[in-house]
């Protein structure tokens, strides 16, 4: 490995991937983007002119780049767990974007792949521990100085402007896994059942999702409400609360100044995850580069991501159900402490 510079390669060039390119070009001299990929090459040599990087148009030869020290993996969905497994065959450290898989089994794929290697080389792309509004939640609850947390409530908000339907499968695995992970984080507990209630996007389609509610129950006794809103119509929103024995505390819903004028007070909403999260996102490819040239891995798992999955799976069953659902999970793997 280079003796100072991190050499990484971006799969994806849509929002998320090009953040993390800029991110990973511009925010630390640690590291420097020397491959970029995406089918739309036109976007991909956008980027990699920005970045003084080299293009491809195929995610398996990317990585098999010697140049290519780490991948970041911010392509579609479906393709997550896939390449994850192709990072881990090439031994090479990984940054894969939530969610690790679009389903329990592959997610159990990956982290079966990753403890016969012996060793973590994957972290999972759940950037709100690097929040600093995050930080000060999860600092209060470790202190100790609200008691015993009781319940965690996840507001989360989604801007979609085109009004796009989403199905209850998408926004489950797709946008709670984030609120999932926040809850087992902030906790310190794993989730034993789940109950799910959504609000159908079309009410003639019960798979359909428009607002989705999900209860969850921890082994140690605690609970967690978890709000995911596919279409706000005003901006996005994610705020994190912990309910102790003796207190409560909670994050700011907005960062933006609050407003008196006209007889009216106002708040600027931000208009979706890139804008909310971009100190998180920083923090979290500064914290994950440092982490590859030191030889460690200390950022969420891909035992995290298979967790959030396997908890999703139970999520989507206790809808069709309708009734909880108990959370089933592997054997945890000794790589995973
Ligand atoms: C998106 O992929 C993200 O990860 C955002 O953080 C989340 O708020 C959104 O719901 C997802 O679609």
């Amino acid at each position: 490995m280079s003796e100072h510079v991190l050499q990484v390669g971006v799969i994806g060039t849509g929002g998320m991937g090009t953040r993390h390119a800029h991110n990973l070009a511009r925010a630390m001299a640690w590291s420097r983007v020397v491959a970029v990929m995406d089918l739309d090459t036109a976007r991909a040599s956008a980027v990699a002119a920005e970045c003084g990087a080299r293009v491809y148009d195929d995610a398996e030869a990317l990585i098999q780049d010697p140049q290519v020290q780490a991948v970041v993996i911010a392509s579609p969905d479906p393709t997550h767990a896939t390449l994850a497994r192709a990072c881990l065959a090439a031994g090479k450290p990984v940054l894969c974007e939530k969610p690790l898989a679009t389903n329990v089994q592959d997610a159990q794929a990956v982290v079966a792949a990753e403890a016969a290697l012996g060793r973590r080389l994957i972290q999972v792309g759940f950037m709100r521990v690097y929040d600093p509004a995050h930080q000060d939640v999860k600092q209060v609850v470790a202190s100790g100085q609200i008691g015993r947390p009781l319940l965690f409530r996840g507001y989360h908000v989604n801007r979609n402007p085109d009004h796009t339907p989403r199905t209850l499968a998408e926004v489950i695995v797709n946008s709670a896994v984030h609120d999932i992970h926040s809850a087992r984080w902030l906790l310190e507990d794993e989730v034993a059942q789940v109950f799910t209630q959504h609000v159908p996007w079309d009410a003639a389609d019960p798979a359909s999702c428009r607002l989705l509610a999900l209860q969850l129950q921890f082994e140690r006794g605690g609970l967690a409400f978890i709000e995911v809103n596919a279409d706000s119509g005003y901006g996005y929103e994610v705020t994190a609360a912990v309910v102790g024995e003796q207190g409560a505390v909670e994050s700011q819903a907005l960062r933006s100044p609050a407003v008196r004028m006209d007889g009216v007070r106002g708040q600027a909403v931000e208009p979706d995850w890139l804008a909310r999260f971009d100190t998180a996102y920083v923090r979290e490819v500064q914290a994950w580069t440092q982490d590859v040239l030191a030889g460690r891995s200390s950022g969420p798992s891909a035992w995290d991501g298979y967790v959030a999955l396997a908890v999703a799976d139970a999520a989507i069953e206790s809808a069709r159900q309708g009734r909880p659902v108990p959370v089933e999970v592997m054997a945890k793997p000794k790589i995973y402490g």
